[in-house]
């Protein structure tokens, strides 16, 4: 499935804060890249599409203030979200890009899953215990990625694996979590095909 779509064909379209235009991007099936703020969300797209400018990588976190749509292909769309959990923001700013997000999470008919990132050196923070809630209350489909793999040794890995499910678990969130979770790196290549034919399954 996979080989029928080629994620390099990619173009930037539109960046909105507006979820009634996001709403109209009905025509394509949409897949959400989420996650804290400097997590790693613009390489991750660059290194699906293997277009090394087409996110824009920031250099000062919490730049991502609104939703940017990818084409990919002329078959789905992929959305770079604002981050959360940025401290550096005025608390109007956060508000900002947390209500942007939560209603396209809650009103997009066209999202049909979400990629949510966590870096794998910080492990899973209490805001992401809150996203993962709220995408289960939604009834939305996600799949956490570990980013930045590169930055650790396997023994690191195969830790914030377990950190993870533990922390799920006391929070009765591991029965949500349909899919395993992926541990990635950007810079070095690791699991991104994975990442692309899991796209290209859920759309
Ligand atoms: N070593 C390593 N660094 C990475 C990787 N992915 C991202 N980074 C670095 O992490 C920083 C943040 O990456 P971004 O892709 O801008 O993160 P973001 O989530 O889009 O950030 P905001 O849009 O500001 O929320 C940059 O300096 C990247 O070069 C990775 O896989 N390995
Ligand atoms: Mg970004």
């Amino acid at each position: 499935m996979s080989n029928s779509i080629n994620y390099k064909n990619a173009t930037f379209v539109c960046g909105t804060t507006s979820v009634s235009y996001a709403l109209k991007q009905l025509q394509y099936p949409e897949i959400a890249v989420y996650g804290r703020s400097n997590v790693g969300k613009s390489s991750i797209i660059n290194a699906i599409t293997e277009c090394k400018g087409l996110c824009r990588k920031s250099m000062k976190p919490g730049c991502t203030m609104q939703l940017n749509y990818f084409l990919i292909d002329d078959k789905l769309m992929i959305v770079d979200m604002p981050g959360y959990g940025f401290a550096r923001r005025s608390k109007v700013e956060i508000g900002k890009s947390y209500n942007i997000a939560r209603n396209y999470i809650a009103n997009s008919t066209s999202l049909k899953a979400l990629l949510l990132l966590i870096d794998i050196r910080r492990g899973c923070k209490e805001n992401d215990i809150e996203m993962i809630k709220l995408l289960c209350e939604e009834g939305r489909r996600f799949v956490i990625v570990f980013t930045k793999g590169d930055k650790v040794c396997e023994e690191a890995r195969e830790h914030a694996r377990l950190n993870l499910e533990s922390i799920l678990k006391e929070h009765g969130l591991d029965e949500g979590i349909g899919e395993a979770t992926i541990v990635t790196s950007s810079k070095k290549g690791k699991n991104i095909s994975a990442l692309r034919e899991l796209i290209s399954e859920v759309i």
